[in-house]
């Protein structure tokens, strides 16, 4: 255990990261949706998928759902379910995609009916989350037009913020609204919110409660996506992340499979904004699995975020600062790449074993026998929602 001191593994410890129940499901591109053996029928068999994730790796102890992806007839008895395989039900996600009515919008749209209804659509992800217990109700929009002229691009950021007033105003005690920015897709020309701008500026006008979601593979490419992280975390509005990873547009691969070092550099920024957990941004995967096996897939998605995040708690910050200050420019960024290159690989495997975890949980998990089980016993598992 040599690269990684106590405190470094007691922050380790405490690390949650939670998963996107559409990842266990079936998903693909708008080509072709390939089903795969084992795939959930239900969201109680999504939940018991992420609950093997965190069961290998102590890391994942939540499950965000989808609604109405993940629509059941009674949210307690789910909840104990999950509680039951040891997880939490985590964020809700609204769905204001897939819908004709929502077309041209959504909360943007003209109509003051398809308004009314897709409000209400979160008033009932709010009613979710009392039965839950869920922190966070998660706001992505589709919403936005393709050719110039189409929309009136002013009216729409003002009815978005009253619909979202309304939202907001149902929320009690310690939930959350968080949303969620993307900068095109499936709109081309304009998104009502397309960047972290327009989104602190709508939650801001909300209140406290109100924050930010970033996903990672939401920027245009080059995006200096780390001093986003900073400037949120620095005006107190970084409220959770979607991560995954991309080479092109919204790619959902496995967060680190790109570019680790761009994933290093974000954790360094929540670290450097005030630690791991303070304060409190939520650790999200939003991904896909379209051709590898998808209970693998997350294993490998947290283990790459716990990496990361212990590389980035290696960063010697008091070295760092000195050669800032002094202007030592190679200096400092010497220091930030030791940490990036130092493998902590056999120290946390080293650090599993000692906590009673598989050493190495890809391979803990295919010596369970767990994905033979499920693909015996299920035959025609769903789709994660994507092209359904
Ligand atoms: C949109 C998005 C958003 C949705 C999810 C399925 O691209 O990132 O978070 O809820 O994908
Ligand atoms: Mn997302
Ligand atoms: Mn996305």
């Amino acid at each position: 255990m040599s690269t990684l001191t106590p405190d470094i593994l007691s922050t380790l410890e405490q690390q949650g990261i939670e998963l996107p129940s559409w990842a266990f499901g079936n998903s693909g591109t708008r080509f072709k949706v390939f089903t795969t053996p084992g795939t959930p029928r239900d969201p109680f068999e999504k939940i018991a998928d992420a609950a093997e994730v965190n069961r290998v790796t102590a890391l994942a102890p939540s499950v965000a759902l989808h609604i109405p992806w993940d629509k059941v007839d009674d949210y307690a008895v789910l909840r104990r379910h999950a509680e039951d395989l040891g997880v939490a039900l985590g964020t809700i996600n609204s769905n204001t995609f897939q819908d004709d009515d929502y077309k041209f919008g959504a909360l943007t749209h003209e109509d003051a009916g398809v308004r009314r209804k897709a409000i209400d659509h979160h008033l009932e992800c709010i009613d979710i989350m009392d039965a839950t217990g869920s922190r966070d109700l998660k706001i992505w929009l589709a919403e936005g037009s393709n050719y110039p002229g189409q929309a009136d691009l002013r009216g729409r950021q003002d009815r978005l913020h009253e619909s979202l007033q309304e939202i907001y105003a149902r929320l009690s005690g310690e939930q959350r609204l968080v949303l969620e920015y993307k900068f095109f897709e499936p709109a081309f020309y304009h998104t009502d919110v397309p960047d972290w701008g327009t989104s602190y500026a709508q939650v801001a006008a909300l209140g406290d409660r109100a924050m930010v979601c970033l996903d990672t593979g939401h920027h245009a490419p080059g995006t200096n996506i780390e001093f986003i992280v900073m400037q949120l975390l620095r005006l107190g509005k970084l409220g959770s992340f979607d991560f995954n990873s991309r080479f092109y547009a919204d790619d959902d691969l496995i967060v680190g499979a790109a570019d680790p070092f761009q994933l290093f550099r974000i954790v360094y920024e929540v670290i450097r904004g005030g630690g791991l957990n303070n304060p409190d941004v939520a650790f999200m995967l939003d991904q896909c699995h379209n051709v590898e096996k998808k209970i693998p897939g997350q294993i490998r998605s947290v283990l790459n975020v716990q990496e990361m995040t212990a590389r980035a708690l290696l960063v010697d910050a008091e070295a760092l600062r000195a050669a800032q200050v002094s202007g030592d420019v190679l200096a400092a960024n010497a220091v930030l790449m030791d940490a990036f290159y130092t493998d902590v690989r056999p120290a946390l495997a080293e650090w599993r074993e000692s906590r009673g975890l598989p050493a190495d949980p890809m391979a803990g998990f295919a010596a369970s026998g767990y994905q033979e089980k499920i693909e015996a016993d299920r035959v025609g598992g769903v789709q994660a929602g994507w092209g359904a």
